[in-house]
């Protein structure tokens, strides 16, 4: 598989015409929805005083049919399956991100897997934008190759905030100050999507997108995170899910470190024949 191939060389890659117009709108009228009423554990990272909006939200899945249907129904599970060479996929959550026209707010360099209490080499996220993206409205560019430095940084809070910061601070793990300093010298992937495209990325690809400077047009997108037959739960302090924000909201979770994700807040999409 030709984006398999691209993803485990640079970190990421994008795949074209993956989802029907008919998802589009059910996601965009979804999406709609959800920045009407927003969510418990929702963050809106644009301070009240400025102009744009970048809102973010996490385990909608859990709340909204649409959310659930494209998780489970659409061909994305598949594709995860495919990437990862996986013959199982649980889902591990989903996280909606929506930049609204004239946000200034980037998204911060960052690697993933250092936020999530998971591990292991079969995880992919599938970044699903229901607007047209460019550099100009904010779509995401990775570091060509980041996956494979062998370094795992320490996360940051995506606003100062959010909550986040002190739980992240628990982490003992080497900033990414010098890498965002000086993101001139790195080779840098992107790509401009029409709905329905996708882009996959691995979890330690350095990544990061700039804020949406279009007077007109949205930027809604969706990232799902799918984990394969060797993921395990990462009991390690001050994960994401760690938050006593989201943990209120959330299942206790009863794994242990080094189980298997499958359980009711990480069910299963595929299972193995
Ligand atoms: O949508 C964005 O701005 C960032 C996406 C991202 O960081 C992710 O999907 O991991």
């Amino acid at each position: 598989m030709e984006a398999r191939a691209a993803y485990l060389h640079d970190g990421a890659a994008v795949l074209r015409g993956v989802l029907d117009q008919s998802w589009i709108e059910k996601m965009r009228t979804a999406v709609n929805e959800v920045l009407a009423s927003p969510g418990e554990i929702s963050v809106e990272y644009t301070p009240e005083n400025k102009q744009g909006r970048y809102y973010g939200d996490f385990f909608i899945w859990r709340r909204h049919n649409a959310f659930r249907d494209l998780v489970f129904n659409s061909s994305l599970p598949r594709l995860a399956a495919d990437i990862m060479e996986s013959s199982r996929v649980d889902f591990f959550y989903d996280q909606l991100l929506v930049k609204e026209p004239m946000t200034a707010e980037p998204t911060p360099v960052h690697q993933d897997l250092p936020y999530w209490p998971v591990r292991g080499e079969q995880i992919v996220s599938i970044w699903v934008p229901f607007d047209p993206v460019t550099p100009e409205t904010g779509v995401v560019q990775y570091l060509k190759g980041s996956h494979k430095w062998g370094k795992t940084f320490a996360p940051e809070a995506f606003s100062a905030d959010s909550g986040f910061a002190d739980v992240y601070a628990k982490m003992d793990l080497e900033p990414i100050n010098e890498v965002r300093d000086n993101l001139d010298d790195f080779e840098k992937i992107t790509w401009s999507l029409e709905p329905g495209d996708v882009i996959i990325h691995h979890p330690l690809t350095v990544h990061f997108a700039p804020g949406n400077q279009s007077a007109s047009t949205r930027r809604r997108a969706l990232a799902l995170r799918y984990t394969g037959d060797d993921a395990v739960y990462d009991a390690r302090p001050g994960t994401f899910i760690t938050n006593p924000k989201i943990a209120a909201v959330l299942p206790k979770i009863m794994l242990q470190d080094g189980d298997p994700l499958e359980c009711e807040l990480f069910p299963c999409v595929i299972r193995p024949d």
